[in-house]
């Protein structure tokens, strides 16, 4: 759970995880927190202008603070720096036990993580579109590139076990966070009908949800508001 006020001496050893007042490219790192237990303190910058960014996202960047003018950054107590999301996302899995077991199990998580980072560009799909064929964009996300990469996921879920547990092995892993945070980023979208055919990753995305960690964080005040992609 991000501490944003307390205990000084706490935060002090805590990591600290950089980025805007928002969702975007922190969240599922912050889910993969929530489900690990692993507490940090968040250093938010306000919420992201295209242009402008923010005062203090400029200011941190005339500094030699971003490896790459970019945010996500996680810092831990002895000064170790990391940016780009899923690097970290996947730092903080491998140190906190939901990276599968063994290699081959973290190749799979790999896999499916980087399976549902197809999903989230496809998504990005409606941003980067001119408004008037965002509707187009939107009806072939529903009728085909959706669906077809939900039964892909439906197909290796009952394969692993019957379908009742989790994406890679016995024990959840960063892709089952990854998992749940895509169900998310679809069904907040008005695009969850592409999960009609996936009712064992639907009910894994209500495991998932209900899990204490991320139960947790979900009823959490400290959550920001979902962003929708553009109509
Ligand atoms: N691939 C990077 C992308 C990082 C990135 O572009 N972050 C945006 C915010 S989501 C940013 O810092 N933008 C700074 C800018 O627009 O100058 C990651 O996943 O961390």
């Amino acid at each position: 759970m991000p501490a944003r006020r307390g205990d000084k001496a706490r935060l002090m050893s805590l990591p600290t995880l950089t980025y805007f007042s928002s969702r975007g490219r922190a969240e599922l790192l912050r889910l993969v927190c929530a489900e690990a237990g692993v507490a940090y303190e968040e250093k938010l910058l306000g919420v992201y202008h295209p242009v402008d960014k923010t005062p203090a996202f400029n200011a941190l960047k005339a500094t030699d603070v971003l490896p790459f003018d970019a945010v996500p950054v996680w810092e831990e107590a002895d000064g170790f720096r990391l940016a780009q999301s899923d690097a970290i996302v996947r730092h903080v899995a491998r140190e906190h036990g939901l990276y599968g077991h063994g290699t081959r199990e973290a190749a799979r998580c790999d896999m499916i993580f980087a399976s549902v980072d197809e999903v989230r560009t496809a998504l990005r799909a409606i941003v980067a579109a001119a408004p008037e064929k965002r509707g187009i964009i939107r009806d072939e996300l529903a009728q085909s590139i959706l669906p077809r990469w939900l039964a892909h996921f439906e197909k290796l879920l009952v394969l692993n076990g019957d379908g009742r547990g989790f994406i890679v092995g016995a024990g959840a892993t960063f892709a089952d966070v990854a998992l749940f945070v895509m169900f998310e980023n679809i069904t907040d979208n008005g695009l969850g009908a592409a999960y009609a055919l996936c009712p064992a990753l639907t009910a894994h995305a209500e495991r998932m949800a209900a899990r204490p960690g991320i139960a947790r964080y979900l009823a959490s005040p400290h959550r920001f508001p979902v962003q929708l992609l553009p109509r």
